[in-house]
């Protein structure tokens, strides 16, 4: 239907705001689940829009699994999918390095396959990653769409798979099907083993008397960090474009992980000797720095991020502030 639009990774961090955008933008909005054997607080990031009854509009599928998806999509007949789903954690990936592979290729794959056999035009996003770039970086210190991809773990592999039959089926098939690079972009509905919120969620808890340290891995590693919120308006004006095409996302501006702790420590009056190295949250193989140039995104579609670095981690302080109990 002409205002259908189904996301895969819908209950995850960026579809749940991609959802919200998108109801407030006059879509009918559709999500892909998974069987969870706690099924508690599975779609608690979508808690908020329930006055909508998105939970009507949820249903059990799996990117792995052809025939759930091909079942969803006759019976939806969105005029856009957007494919968000992924096992998408760096480090894990080297724990589950084929079932990441099924989840991104094979899911990639079986939806681009679905949207080729039906008799009806469907447009897709990929959540492509500026993890594809692995250590490669242009002489002006930047990564854009044309830096060379060197992937440096099974989730950056992987996604580079997916990124290129993106791309050969646009061709092949003439599918409006488009590639967002974006480049690592955080919340509060982060994912809590993920380096910000883990670092920001971890130093609350000391200050509230919860625990009393915070593990880490690589406090040298650089990344360049948006916000969620301002990265779903990207999607959503990449596929509103006349034509498919394939761009990078990103702030310009990169900070260490130390940076990082430095901020979130200082802002709460904690000593940084609480922050403890623990070799079990380093990779085997690190990507060392990210900083995207997103020109080519702001020429085509006006895209503008309204957070900075410090208001989006100010943000984060104060969700964890406002939801975790004082220990005393
Ligand atoms: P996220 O919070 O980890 O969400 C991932 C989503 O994928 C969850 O809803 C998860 O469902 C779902 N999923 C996992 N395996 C699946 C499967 N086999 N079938 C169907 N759904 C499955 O990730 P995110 O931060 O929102 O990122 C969204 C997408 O952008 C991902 O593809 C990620 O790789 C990519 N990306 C993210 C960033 C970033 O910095 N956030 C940057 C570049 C690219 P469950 O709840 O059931 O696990
Ligand atoms: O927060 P991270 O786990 O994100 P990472 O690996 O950059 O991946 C994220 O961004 C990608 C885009 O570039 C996405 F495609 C991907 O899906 C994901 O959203 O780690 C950031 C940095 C790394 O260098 C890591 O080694 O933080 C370092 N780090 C240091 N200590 C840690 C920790 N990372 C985690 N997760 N946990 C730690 O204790």
């Amino acid at each position: 239907m002409k205002n259908n639009v189904l996301i895969t990774g819908v209950n995850g961090q960026d579809g749940s705001y991609l959802t919200e955008l998108l109801i407030k933008k006059g879509y009918e909005v559709y999500g892909i689940i998974r069987r969870h054997s706690v099924a508690e607080h599975q779609t608690f990031r979508l808690d908020d829009l329930e006055e909508f009854n998105i939970s009507n509009n949820l249903e059990y599928g799996d990117l792995t699994d052809f025939s759930s998806l091909q079942r969803l999509i006759n019976k939806i007949k969105p005029c856009m999918i957007f494919n968000l789903g992924a096992q998408s954690h760096v480090r894990v990936s080297f724990d589950a390095p084929i079932y990441t592979t099924d989840t991104i290729i094979g899911g990639t794959l079986n939806l681009l396959e679905c949207i080729r056999l039906s008799n009806h035009p469907i447009k897709f996003y990929q959540a492509s990653s500026s993890e594809m770039f692995g250590n490669n970086i242009d002489n002006d210190g930047f990564q854009r769409e044309t830096t060379p991809m060197t992937p440096v773990s099974p989730y950056g592999a992987a996604k580079l798979c997916a990124f290129h039959n993106v791309q050969i089926y646009r061709k092949s098939y003439n599918l409006f099907a488009c590639n967002g690079i974006l480049f690592n972009h955080e919340s509060p509905f982060r994912g809590v083993n993920f380096v910000t919120n883990k670092i920001v969620r971890g130093a609350v808890m000391i200050n509230k008397g919860i625990t009393n340290e915070l593990l880490l891995g690589n406090l040298d590693a650089s990344r360049d960090w948006g916000h969620a919120k301002d990265y779903v308006n990207a999607m959503l004006k990449i596929m509103e474009l006349d034509k498919p095409d394939d761009f990078v996302c990103s702030t310009g501006e990169t900070h260490t992980v130390q940076d990082l702790c430095d901020y979130v420590f200082n802002k709460l009056d904690l000593s940084k000797k609480l922050i403890k190295i623990d070799e079990r949250f380093k990779r085997p193989n690190e990507l060392n720095i990210l900083k995207g140039d997103s020109s080519k995104l702001k020429k085509a579609t006006n895209w503008k991020p309204e957070y900075t670095f410090h208001s989006m981690i100010d943000e984060m302080i104060e969700y964890w502030d406002s939801k975790l109990e004082v220990h005393k």
